[in-house]
Formats: C-alpha cells, structure tokens, sequence
C-alpha cells in the first residue's frame, strides 16, 4: 500500500484552510469557557515557591515583577493563556507581628472568594513550601499549617522543597509526618535539576505526583483546566484526552455506527474539527497557528470541510481493512468511527510527543514531524481498531 499522497492535487482548488480556521475558532470558545483552577502558595521567603510553578505549569507564572497585588503580602499571578491563577505569598519570615497578619490575609481572602458565591474564585487547594534543608522545622510554622488544616476547607499538601532525598532529608520528611499537621499529603519534589557539584546533578523529581494528587483534591468543574495549565504529567494529559474522545465517539456515533451518506462527509468533518480543537486544548498547545494548520492539512488536506470530504473517501478510507472504498456513495457507521478513532489516537500520541519535546526544550523540525504525523495515522487507520 502506498504512503497517504499530500499534494495539492488531492485537495481540489478550495485550498483555504477553513477545517484549521474552525479548529481554532473552535478552541477559543473552549479556551473562554475554561475554569481556572486556583492555587496558594504559602511558605518561607526563598524555600522555592517561584521555581515550583514555573516548573509545574505551562508557562513562567512567577517571573519577577509579574503579578497582580491583591493584599499587601499576596499576589495573583496569571497567564493569559494558561487556565490556572496563583496566590503566592510574599515575606512569610515567621516573626510572629507578621505571621499573624499573612494569616490573617489568608484567611481574608479565602472567606471572601468563597462569599462571592462565585465557585471560579474559590481557593481550591494549598500548596504549602517548606525547604527540606532548613535546620528545624519551626514552631511557628507549624501552628500555621496547623491553622490552615484546621480552621478553613481548603485542603493543604505540603511540598518539601529542594529536596536531595538523602539521609537528611528523608528524616525530615519522616519528622513532619509524624507531627500529624492534617494536610493532605507531603511531597517532597525537587522542582528544578538541581547542580551539586560541576557535572554531578540531581534531576527533577515527584513533580507529576504533586500534580496528580492536586487534580484528586480540585473540584471537578477545574479539573479541566488544571489538566491544561500543568506541563509535567503528561499521561495525565493523554489519559484526559483519551476519555474526552471516547466520549465523543460516543455522543457522535452511539452504539448503532449507521450509515452516512457520502454527502454527510463534511458534517462528518465538523465533528472531527469538534474532537480536535478540544484534544489540542487538552495539551494547552495553543501557541504555533501554523504548524497546527500544516498538522490538520496533512491530515485531511488543506481544504473546505467539503473538500476534505473528498480527500478522505479518495485517500484515507482505501487504508482501512476491508472497507476499500466508500461503496454507494455511502460511508458506513463503522468506518466512520474506524476513521475518527484513528484520527484521535495519531493526534493525541503527536500532542504528548510535542509536549514532551517542548519540556526538554527540543526543537521541533516542522518536516519530520509531518512525516510522522502521516505515518502515524495510516498505521492507525490500517490497525483496524475502532478503541482509542
Ligand atoms: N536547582 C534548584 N534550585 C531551586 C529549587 N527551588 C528553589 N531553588 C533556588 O532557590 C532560590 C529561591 O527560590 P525561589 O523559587 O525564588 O523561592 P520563593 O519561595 O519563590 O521565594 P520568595 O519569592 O522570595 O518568597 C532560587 O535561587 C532558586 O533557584 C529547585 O528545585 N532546584
Ligand atoms: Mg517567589
């Protein structure tokens, strides 16, 4: 069997890349009704709250000099495109004068998110930074994480900051579980790799069971959106997209796979354009237009939805196992959903891949991942497999 062709002879003449301009279009309704998943981060001047977030989240939410003031020691910081918001406290030092006044402003600002009767201003969860390197675990800290789990809703996780997993810090770890502070659970991560000696460093660890452990804690309504905004679990994200398109299949298809009429292909395609906006904003790969465009042309060709209609009858569907051709001018149930579950698998094995590549900062050659987008999907769609 030959390799899908994509010249521009498949396309017909209506080459305007109306599918990718419905993609996005598509993706801006689903970007504006994401609700953000709200974050605190409370600890220490200098335990790693900073360096944390921007290694969780999809974009340098903790730059400095970014952020909006909301008390005179918490600041919101925010990123147009990433559906989470952050409070991050500033100048925690534990003296008691000023312990008491973040307390307080934390305990402000919880009660007032939650008497606006707006669930998208609710502090979800707090993410609470002790460094594992500290000398002691204070007692001044500790009655604040004791006031946070006892006196407000909001579940705690303690993050262990900086952390070696060495002896001593292990013991640390142990000391602050057995202190029974009523968090939720205490994670210690190393967020950044972290350079010891010249040549000799510690990687990054325990960030995707942070992750995983706060999207348990959040409500479902900002799940969603958590899933988005977070870059460092990425079978989460798979996973996500996994259950969104098997949900789709269904609400698409239902259980009876009937046949569509060759005329249907472009409405056919208008769901496709549906499934894929909402996979890509599943990844948050919002950013590159173009190279989207490029992807979704060389999948369906870079046409009208009617042209691309055309493209998979004479193109796409000679792949599947015993389907061939599009007899009667009919496509059947099956290979449409043949066709979409095929679709969904390439497109969500090419959005991990990516985001993998953007986290180790590996630059993506346009051309070769078009090869392997194309190669992909017919692999997909010769599999025969109708799951995603
Ligand atoms: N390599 C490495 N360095 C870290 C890590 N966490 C913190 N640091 C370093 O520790 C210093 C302080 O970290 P920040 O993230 O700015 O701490 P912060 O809690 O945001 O501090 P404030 O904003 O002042 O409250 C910086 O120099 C970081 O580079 C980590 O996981 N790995
Ligand atoms: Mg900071």
């Amino acid at each position: 069997m030959s390799n899908l062709t994509l010249n521009n002879a498949d396309y017909g003449t209506d080459n305007n890349d109306e599918i990718a301009l419905r993609v996005f279009e598509e993706l801006n309704n689903i970007a504006k009704k994401t609700v953000h998943a709200n974050i605190m981060l409370v600890g220490k001047t200098g335990v790693g709250k900073s360096t944390l977030v921007n290694s969780v989240f999809r974009a340098e939410l903790a730059e400095t000099g970014s952020g909006h003031p909301v008390t005179q020691h918490l600041c919101k910081l925010t990123h147009p495109d990433v559906p989470v918001t952050l409070y991050d406290t500033k100048g925690l030092e534990l003296k008691a004068s000023i312990q008491k006044q973040i307390e307080d402003e934390i305990i402000e600002v919880i009660n007032k998110s939650r008497m606006g009767n707006n669930p998208d201003e609710y502090i979800h969860c707090i993410w609470y930074c002790v460094n594992a390197n500290g000398d002691r675990f204070e007692e001044s800290e500790e009655e604040l994480i004791r006031k946070l789990t006892n006196s407000i809703e909001v579940p705690v996780i303690i993050v262990v900051t900086q952390c070696f997993y060495n002896e001593k810090s292990k013991e640390f770890v142990n000391a602050l579980k057995s202190y029974n502070l009523g968090a939720h659970a205490i994670i210690p991560v190393m967020a950044k790799e972290y350079e010891v000696i010249k040549g000799v460093t510690i990687p990054s660890y325990n960030l995707p069971k942070l992750v995983k452990q706060t999207c348990i804690l959040l409500p479902e309504a900002v799940k969603k959106g958590f899933i988005n905004a977070q870059k460092v679990d990425i079978n989460m994200k798979t996973q996500a997209a996994k259950n969104y398109a098997r949900f789709y299949m269904t609400a698409a298809f239902g259980t009876g796979f009937s046949p569509l009429p060759f005329s249907d292909a472009p409405a056919l395609i208008a769901n496709e354009v549906v499934m894929l906006a909402h996979i890509t904003h599943i990844f948050g790969l919002t950013a590159d237009k173009a190279f989207l465009s490029m992807i979704i042309s060389s999948l369906f060709g870079s046409g009208s939805a009617t042209v691309a209609g055309k493209f998979i009858v004479s193109n796409l569907i000679k792949f599947i196992p015993l389907v061939g051709t599009a007899a009667g001018g009919v496509i059947s149930g099956t290979t449409a959903a043949l066709l979409t579950s095929a679709l969904a698998r390439t497109y969500i094995a090419y959005c991990a891949k990516v985001i993998e590549s953007i986290n180790k900062n590996k630059v993506i050659d346009k051309n070769e991942a078009l090869d392997e987008i194309k190669k992909i999907f017919e692999k997909e769609l010769k599999s025969g497999n109708k799951d995603i």
